[in-house]
């Protein structure tokens, strides 16, 4: 089973590409389910997902990469022994690290005659709030960038040109390694990269090294 994780600061839009990278990788042909950590209400329009073939679960309280954990990894075996997805789309918390959801992933093939295998971790950068993410929320935001494989710069519908070039600035120096592209549930502009990333391409597994090396350079960095 495939996870594919879509994350990003509150508000940036997770939810609303959720639900068309769901819809879109439906009309595919590809059984998908959605997982939603939310700390806040209810989201999921339980409507919307039936009329689309599509399975949810949704975890509430808490962020699945640390407290919950147990139970991010008792849902995706769930539904690996019910639905039996190919790949499981998930929405941790606005403030979950990417890389921690990775290990509560693979936390399931413990618990079930399963393997697990990652999508490209992406992470939305709303570009229209750029100047606030960076004064408010700066440090999580970072390491929501510098932990992804592909950042999308999103809401490219409604932000100014210039706001979306800083974005990609401030991603670039971040992460140099990432990929970066635009992104609009509004336009649909992105998606078909999005699907691609999702069904063709894979992220290694968590690796503690891996993981050391992340903290490291955000230690340095801080000084
Ligand atoms: N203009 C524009 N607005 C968007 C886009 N995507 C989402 N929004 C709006 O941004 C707001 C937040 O979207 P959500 O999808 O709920 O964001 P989220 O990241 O799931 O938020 P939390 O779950 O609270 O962290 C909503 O008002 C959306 O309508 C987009 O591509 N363009
Ligand atoms: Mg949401």
């Amino acid at each position: 089973m495939k996870v594919s994780q879509i994350a990003g600061f509150l508000g940036s839009g997770k939810t609303t590409a959720l639900m068309k990278i769901g819809e879109g990788l439906v009309k595919k042909g590809c059984r998908i389910a959605i997982v939603v950590n939310d700390v806040g209400e209810i989201s999921i329009d339980s409507k919307f997902v039936e009329a689309n073939g599509l399975e949810a679960r949704e975890i509430a309280g808490g962020c699945i990469c640390c407290q919950i954990a147990g139970s991010f990894a008792e849902t995706l075996v769930k539904l690996h022994e019910g639905f039996n997805p190919e790949i499981v789309i998930v929405e941790p918390s606005g403030v979950a690290i990417p890389w921690g959801l990775k290990r509560a992933a693979e936390y399931s093939e413990a618990k079930s005659d399963m393997s697990i295998e990652h999508a490209p971790v992406i992470t939305l950068v709303d570009a229209t709030r750029i100047d606030m993410l960076m004064k408010a929320v700066r440090r999580l935001v970072e390491t929501q960038i510098r932990e992804a494989d592909v950042c999308f710069v999103n809401k490219v519908d409604a932000a100014k040109a210039e706001d979306i070039a800083k974005t990609e600035e401030l991603i670039r120096n971040i992460n140099p390694r990432a990929e970066i592209a635009h992104l609009s549930s509004v336009t649909m502009e992105g998606m078909d990269l999005i699907y691609d990333i999702i069904v063709n391409r894979i992220s290694p597994r968590y690796d503690d090294a891996v993981e050391e090396e992340l903290l490291r350079k955000e230690y340095d960095k801080r000084g």
